[in-house]
């Protein structure tokens, strides 16, 4: 596959079609927690985690398969953030992936237990053995460890708790890149290193992959960040203007939405250099890489 928009698709329709099958109603009495997590999981989304996991993953081999529910894991836990960041408590929004936010159709308690019900499906999916025959038992133990690591009170949790205490306060850049590492890279970080993790041992190619994907994912926020200043409502499936009117802490209102772009490309061109020793096989990531600093949602 060499063209990027058929990789995506690719990536997006295998996850979604696994995660379809193994998103299923565990009870008649909860079925309206099983839908309110379909919901959100199905409503839409870019699943450039997945596409990133499989990217990194195909430098070092073939068999599809073995990334599916780490593929899926990523996009459930992904989706979790998004729920409870659109939470009354935390962001409150009502517009979604271009649809009503999952509290607003399922209402508050099922929306917080719908975000930790998903989280704890990540986890399931990348712990049970009938998935992951074909991945060893130390690459399994490492892949659970990293998800717990970056998306917890060491990444993604700590990055949002960051976020909120910079509300309407002075920022300064280093704690705006600490939010934005914690808050958003931690899961593109994620996504690329455990698509190296589970296909070869080689620590010199999964520290690679890591730094590329610390990269790309800075680079994505501050791409989020501007589009959130110069993008349409339509376009983005979210509301615009968000960030200023919560007084938020990001990379324009620190270096302007020039400097901003700047230092986005820079990372781009930084994490591109680091695929060099992989020749071809790191094309499709690079194309994803390239597509972050170009993409309008
Ligand atoms: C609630 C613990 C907790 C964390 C929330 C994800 C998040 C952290 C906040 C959402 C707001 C935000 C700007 C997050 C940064 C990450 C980001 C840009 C998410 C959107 O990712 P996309 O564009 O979304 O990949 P789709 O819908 O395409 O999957």
């Amino acid at each position: 596959m060499s063209n990027l928009n058929d990789f995506l698709s690719y990536c997006a329709n295998v996850t979604e079609e696994w995660l379809s099958n193994n998103l299923v109603e565990f009870s008649p009495y909860t079925s309206i927690l099983t839908e309110s997590m379909r919901y959100s999981v199905f409503a839409g989304g870019k699943r450039l985690r997945p596409a990133l996991m499989f990217a990194s993953y195909n430098i070092f081999s073939e068999n599809n398969s073995a990334v599916l529910p780490y593929a899926a894991a990523i996009e459930v836990l992904h989706t979790y953030s998004l729920i409870h960041d659109d939470l009354p408590a935390m962001d409150n929004d009502d517009l979604r992936r271009g649809k009503p936010t999952n509290h607003k159709v399922y209402g508050e308690a099922i929306a917080i237990l719908a975000g930790d019900a998903l989280l704890t499906k990540a986890f399931e999916f990348i712990s049970d053995l009938k998935y992951n025959k074909d991945i060893s038992s130390d690459a399994k133990i490492r892949a659970i460890y990293e998800l717990s690591l970056l998306s917890g009170d060491k990444g993604m949790v700590a990055g949002q708790v960051a976020d909120i205490e910079a509300e309407n306060k002075v920022a300064d850049n280093l704690l705006v890149d600490f939010i934005h590492l914690n808050k958003t890279a931690a899961l593109i970080r994620y996504s690329t290193k455990i698509g190296a993790i589970i296909s070869t041992n080689n620590d010199e190619d999964i520290n690679r992959l890591d730094k590329f994907g610390k990269n790309i994912g800075l680079a994505f926020q501050i791409i989020d960040d501007i589009l959130d200043i110069i993008s349409d409502t339509n376009i983005l499936g979210k509301n615009v203007g968000s960030d200023i009117e919560k007084g938020k802490a990001t990379f324009p209102t620190i270096y302007g939405i020039e400097k901003s772009k700047k230092i986005a490309d820079e990372l781009i061109t930084e994490a591109i250099d680091l695929l060099l020793p992989y020749n071809g096989k790191a094309d499709m990531l690079k194309e994803i890489a390239l597509y972050i600093t170009k993409r309008q949602s």
